[in-house]
C-alpha cells in the first residue's frame, strides 16, 4: 500500500507457504512480509517498511493521527481473523499455488484456529460479532479520502484490514466505511494500494 501511495516500483516475489528456506535464508526465520532494499539489506517489520518508504521523496502521510483509530485497528483483528484466515485458501492466492503450500497453510492454521471448515460454519455469528466494530469505524471516518480527513498513518492501519474483511461474502460495510473503502479500492484509484488480499494479522 505504501509503495503504491508513493508511486514507487516494488518488485514483488511471492513466497509459497511451505517455502521456509527463502524466508530463513533472508532473515533467519519464517516471516513475511520482507522488504529487501536496493542495497540488499532486508527489513522485516511492516511498520518499519512503511516509515522507510515514506522517507523516500516527498511525504504522503501528512495528516494527523488519532489514538482511537490505532486502538480500533488493534481490537478489530480478533474479530476479522476468524472470518478471513479460513477463507484465504479458497481464493486462488499465489502463495498457495501448490497442493503442498496450500496444505502447509491449512495444517499451520489448524493449530491456532482449529478446523477451518468448522470455523467457516460459524460465519453468521462471526459477522454479527464484527458489525459493532464496523459501526464504530463508521462513526470515526471523517472523509472518503482519509479516515482523519487528510491521508495519514491511520489509513495504513485501517485500509488493509478492510481489504481483508472484504473477502467475506455476505459482509456489508456500513455506508461511510463502504464509501471510504470504495474510494481507495476502485479500479482507477489506489487499487494496488492495499497490497495483496491476504491480511498479515497473525
Ligand atoms: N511484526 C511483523 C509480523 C509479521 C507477521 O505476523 N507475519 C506472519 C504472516 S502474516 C508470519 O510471517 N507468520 C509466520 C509464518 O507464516 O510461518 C510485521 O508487522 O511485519
Amino acid at each position: 500500500m505504501m509503495a503504491a501511495l508513493k508511486r514507487k516500483h516494488l518488485q514483488e516475489q511471492v513466497v509459497l507457504d511451505d517455502d521456509s528456506d527463502t524466508m530463513v535464508g533472508l532473515v533467519g526465520k519464517r516471516v513475511i512480509p520482507i522488504l529487501v532494499k536496493d542495497d540488499g539489506a532486508p527489513m522485516l517489520e511492516s511498520m518499519d517498511m512503511v516509515h522507510y518508504i515514506e522517507g523516500l521523496g516527498p511525504p504522503v502521510l501528512i495528516g494527523p493521527q488519532r489514538p482511537e483509530i490505532a486502538a480500533w485497528a488493534d481490537a478489530v483483528v480478533a474479530k476479522t481473523s476468524p472470518l478471513t484466515m479460513p477463507r484465504y485458501p479458497l481464493l486462488g492466492l499465489p502463495e498457495f499455488a501448490t497442493v503442498a503450500a496450500h496444505d502447509h497453510y491449512v495444517v499451520r492454521k489448524r493449530k491456532t484456529y482449529g478446523d477451518l471448515v468448522e470455523l467457516r460454519s460459524h460465519t453468521r455469528e462471526q459477522i454479527k460479532a464484527l458489525m459493532p466494530s464496523l459501526e464504530q469505524l463508521d462513526g470515526l471516518i471523517e472523509s472518503p479520502q482519509a479516515v482523519n480527513g487528510t491521508q495519514s498513518l491511520d489509513d495504513i492501519r485501517v485500509l488493509p484490514l478492510l481489504r481483508s474483511a472484504a473477502v467475506v461474502k455476505g459482509l456489508s460495510f456500513p455506508r461511510r466505511v463502504r464509501d471510504y473503502f470504495e474510494n481507495h479500492d476502485g479500479p482507477h484509484r489506489l487499487q494496488a494500494a492495499a497490497g495483496g488480499v491476504r491480511g498479515c494479522h497473525e
